[in-house]
């Protein structure tokens, strides 16, 4: 795909705040800080569009990006950060329930984990459910520049097993410094559109 717009169009927090329209969306998940908003930015060729920070908890909001006026990508705020309270995660909670169960244009979650490390058990739990309410979901294995390439292959298998992965879903090796997967995961997206 050819981005030749993308703008965003609201930071949302409640239901009624979502854009009033029937175009596809795709959101992103993810641990916070494993490089959500890069990823966003790194597929739309925009270097400042979704914020990004070296401290975690950067995205806070459901951030809705329009692209060439056909398709949106959801930023969503990430999980597993520990320096929240109580009370804000128990607000992050319902805010991504209510997005993820209720949100009829959502076509696909892309789930992002780093392909350095095994997923968390906060990675297992959302893809847990992603699969229990049936959204389906692309998985991204992101950070690969930071690995060698002869090792890519033992670490996918360790994210794959650890997630218990349904071998129908699809996992897509990425990187936001180099571009690595991005044709790729565009031609996935495609599908949906
Ligand atoms: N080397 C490398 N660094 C990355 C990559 N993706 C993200 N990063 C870095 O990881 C850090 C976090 O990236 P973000 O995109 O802000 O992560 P996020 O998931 O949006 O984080 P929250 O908004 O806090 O949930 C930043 O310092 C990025 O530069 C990647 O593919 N390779
Ligand atoms: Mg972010």
């Amino acid at each position: 795909m050819k981005v030749t717009s993308s703008e965003i169009i609201i930071s949302a927090v409640r239901p009624e705040q979502y854009p009033d329209t029937d175009l596809p969306e795709f959101a992103l998940a993810g641990r916070s800080n494993v490089g959500k908003s890069s990823f966003i930015n790194k597929m739309l060729n925009r270097k400042g569009l979704a914020r990004i920070s070296s401290k975690p908890g950067k995205t806070q909001t459901l951030n809705f990006f329009l692209i060439n006026e056909l398709l949106y990508f959801v930023d969503v705020p990430g999980y597993g950060y520990a320096k929240v309270s109580k009370t804000e995660r128990a607000a992050w909670g319902k805010m991504i329930e209510t997005y993820f169960t209720t949100r009829q244009q959502l076509k696909t979650c892309v789930l992002i984990v780093d392909l350095r490390h095994p997923p968390t058990e906060d990675d297992c739990m959302m893809y847990d459910f992603l699969k229990h309410y049936e959204i389906p979901c692309l998985i991204i294995a992101t950070k690969a520049d930071k690995i060698p390439k002869g090792k890519w292959q033992k670490h996918l298998k360790v994210t794959k097993e650890t997630l218990e992965m349904d071998p129908n879903d699809q996992i897509v090796i990425f990187s936001s410094e180099t571009g690595e997967g991005k044709d790729k995961v565009w031609s996935i997206l495609e599908r949906y559109l």
